[in-house]
Order: C-alpha cells, then sequence, then structure tokens
C-alpha cells in the first residue's frame, strides 16, 4: 500500500479493495454482481482509478478491457455484455440491442450501441503517472482512445457547434436526471408499454428510455439518423466537461505514444470555448443541459452543474461563481453530505430519488477533482471528508440519502470503493 493512512482509514480502504477483488470477473469489474452484471464504460474507467491503488496490473487490464467493445466507427459502447449471464439478469440484455446485427459492431462480443460520459482518456494519464513503465501500454491504447474521441467529434457533435450531443439519457450516467424531464416529453412512449423499472423511476420515462433504444437500433444506429430524424438530442454539461477533460489527457497521452499532441489541443480548445458559449447560464450563474431540438437550456440545476470545473481554463469569475452555488443552501449548503444530485430547493429534487436528488461517489469524485484543478482546497477537503464519512457509516453503497447518509440501492457497488482507494491514496 506504502501510504500513511490512520487504524480507521485503513479499515476502509481493506474494504474497498476487498469489494474490488470480489467484484472482478477475471477480465473486467461489474458494477454489482446482483443488479449489474456487465462492464459499463464509465464504471469500468473509475474502477480502473481504484484498482490503479490496489492492482496495478488489473487496471490496465480493466482499462482495455472495455475496448473489446469499440465499434469500427469508434464508439465505446456503455455496455460490454460479460457471456454465460442468464437472459433475465438485465434488461435491456444483447437480444434488445441486436449489436451482432450492425456491420461496425464486433463479432465476438454482444454490446449497447450507446456511449457513455468518455472517461477512458483521463483514466488512462492517471494510472500513467503512477510508477512503472507504462509506454507499451499508453502506445497500445492511444490509437483506440483517438477513434473513440474522433467518433464523439465526427457523428456526436449534432448541433455542429462543437459539443457532444446525447443521444438518450443513458448516454448521461444520470439516467433519471430532471435535466432530461423536458427532452423527454417530445419522445412519444410505445403503444405496449415494457418498462424496466429497475431505477424506481417513471414508468412513462422508462418507456420512452426503451423506446429510443428501439428507434436507434431500427435506424441501424446511424450518424444520419441520429442528426435529422432522432428526437431527443441534448448537450449535457457533465458528459462534455468530461470529454473536454478527457480530451486534454489525450493530448498528454499522445505524447508519451509518441504520437502528434496538436489536433488533441486543438479539440480541447474548441470544447472549452462551445460549453462556454452554449452551457453556460450567466443570469443563473450555472451550467445547464441545452435541448438541441428546442433550442432551450433546461431549466433544472444540478450536478452537472459543477462538473465544468474540470475544465482548466474556466474564467475565475465562473469558477467562483459555481464555489458559492455549491456551498449555498441550494446544494452541499443544506446537506451534512455533499453533493446532491439535484438543487434541494427545486420541485424536482427527490432525497431518495436516484439521480433526482441524492449523493453518488463518482460525481463527488468528479466534482472533488474539478475543486483540486482550481486550487478550491476547502471545496475539495469538504467533498473528500464528507464521501469519506458516507462510506464509514453506510458501506460502498450505491448511492445515498443527501441529509442523513442513509445507503440506497445496491450493496458493494464498485465505483464506490474504487474512488474510494484514489481519495485515499
Ligand atoms: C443501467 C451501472 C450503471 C451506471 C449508470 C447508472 C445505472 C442503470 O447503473 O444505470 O441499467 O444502465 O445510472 O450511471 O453506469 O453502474
Amino acid at each position: 500500500m506504502g501510504l500513511r493512512l490512520t487504524g480507521d482509514e485503513t479499515a476502509v480502504w481493506t474494504a474497498a479493495a476487498r469489494v474490488l477483488d470480489a467484484n472482478w470477473t477475471g477480465t473486467a469489474t461489474v458494477p454489482s454482481p446482483g443488479l449489474y452484471p456487465h462492464q459499463w464504460s464509465w464504471d469500468s474507467s473509475f474502477v480502473s482509478l481504484g484498482l490503479a491503488r490496489h492492482r496495478p496490473e488489473r487496471a490496465r487490464i480493466e482499462l482495455l478491457s472495455v475496448f473489446r467493445g469499440q465499434w469500427a466507427t469508434g464508439l465505446v459502447p456503455h455496455i460490454v455484455f460479460s457471456s454465460g449471464i442468464p437472459r433475465h439478469a438485465y434488461f435491456p440484455g444483447p437480444e434488445f440491442w441486436r449489436s451482432r446485427a450492425q456491420p461496425a459492431a464486433p463479432r465476438g462480443v454482444d454490446t449497447s450501441g450507446l456511449a457513455q460520459p468518455p472517461l477512458q482518456a483521463l483514466a488512462a494519464l492517471r494510472l500513467a503517472r503512477e510508477p512503472g513503465e507504462h509506454r507499451a501500454f499508453l502506445t497500445r491504447l492511444y490509437p483506440l482512445l483517438a477513434a473513440q474521441h474522433a467518433y464523439l467529434e465526427r457523428d456526436r457533435d449534432i448541433a455542429g457547434c462543437g459539443l457532444v450531443s446525447l443521444c438518450h439519457p443513458w448516454e448521461s450516467g444520470l439516467e433519471n436526471s430532471p435535466a432530461w424531464d423536458r427532452p423527454l416529453e417530445a419522445v412519444s412512449p410505445p403503444a405496449s408499454p415494457y418498462a424496466r423499472g429497475s431505477d424506481g423511476g417513471d414508468c412513462a420515462d422508462s418507456d420512452r428510455h426503451v423506446s429510443l433504444v428501439r428507434s436507434m437500433r431500427d435506424a441501424g444506429y446511424r450518424a444520419e439518423y441520429l442528426h435529422d430524424d432522432h428526437p431527443f438530442v441534448v448537450e449535457d454539461p457533465l458528459f462534455n466537461a468530461v470529454f473536454l477533460a478527457s480530451t486534454h489527457a489525450l493530448a498528454e497521452v499522445a505524447e508519451l505514444a509518441g504520437a502528434d499532441p496538436g489536433p488533441h489541443r486543438e479539440a480541447a480548445q474548441r470544447i472549452h470555448l462551445a460549453m462556454l458559449d452554449r452551457l453556460w447560464d450567466g443570469e443563473t450563474c450555472c451550467f445547464r443541459a441545452r435541448d438541441v431540438r428546442t433550442g432551450q437550456l433546461t431549466p433544472a440545476a444540478t450536478i452537472s452543474a459543477f462538473v465544468p470545473l474540470l475544465d482548466p481554463d474556466l474564467p475565475r469569475s465562473i469558477v467562483r461563481g459555481l464555489a458559492e452555488l455549491l456551498l449555498s443552501a441550494r446544494f452541499a449548503g443544506a446537506t451534512g453530505y455533499p453533493v446532491p444530485t439535484v438543487d434541494v430547493q427545486s420541485a424536482a429534487f427527490d432525497r431518495s430519488g436516484y439521480w433526482r436528488g441524492p449523493t453518488w461517489v463518482n460525481t463527488n469524485w468528479l466534482v472533488w477533482l474539478g475543486a483540486l484543478t482550481h486550487h478550491l482546497d476547502a471545496v475539495a477537503d469538504l467533498l473528500l471528508g464528507s464521501t469519506l464519512r458516507l462510506v464509514r457509516q453506510s458501506g460502498f453503497r450505491e448511492y445515498f440519502d443527501p441529509f442523513d447518509g442513509t445507503g440506497r440501492g445496491s450493496h458493494d457497488f464498485s465505483w464506490s470503493a474504487a474512488l474510494v482507494l484514489d481519495l485515499l491514496a
């Protein structure tokens, strides 16, 4: 371990490492063995950061293994399905996505056809900062990362303004966030319902979620369909901030792998400018999602607003405004456990509603990293301390009540354990 931890921290470390060991399948880590028995894209990146502290060799295998599912277009799908899992264990499974019927999808493995916040380049760079010989690993990974980024820039900049658009709430990672309520109203629910209901979410919305996948699948997940006809097209601050941070990281990975970082630096500058131009709402001092089909910013103030702190070039006045909002009685100032996923004073806030209020370790971690980027030490310490308090109190749960820290959702959740290892290191 090589760290100086208190006795209490050592106990947390050991428990977190045990969760990661238990959820390891031999080639990847499942988010939660019962509920999510496959590999998810952003979960896998978060997990690799924890594995880097615990079992560095596995961290590299984890990060590479998600690219088994990469499509010829460059898409890194949000789920790479494990083989041999009973059909009823997870819906929608491979038979719904039908990836193998797509010429661009890989032959040897089943995948979904959506993206998720592209954390892989950021994770790769953090892994490479650990002691050890990383050149061969980065040289192998770099073209895969470059293809993933090229896909998002080429096929997913649907408004043509420099940002990636989500074509499904699941691509955000925050599936039932109130940020999607308005854009989802434009999506017709299917004639016969097939609600998933596993997230405790609204069934009509779950039906719309499944219906959106069906439309994408029936159109062969083609960029032309997404561009011209798909009803759900939204630019999200969290996704694009992660993309920006990963694009900066990709420039450094390129250098370490002996490739030209220039195009990635230019891409990062484009995303930075487009985020300020399209997603910053100066009137309310908040980043908000933009519905590309209506041109409107969504009214909800959510955790996504703070993730642009990952942008190292964010103007000082915006950094100050975000820190004030974060510490205010609308977010962390109202709860003992930062940061709720939704403004606690908004009508949409629901303290037990999955991404509609609870606090999550992964979003706390992203905001913590953003706070460190801007030397907001008090904010970073608050996030670190309160995240550790949550897991000491309630274990490595999927999410937590933002007021009293009660654990919710599944137990022994991989990213909760992994990111705590990173926070303790
Ligand atoms: C689903 C696996 C995934 C996460 C998402 C989270 C949830 C449910 O679980 O999605 O069926 O995909 O919303 O962010 O990647 O942990």
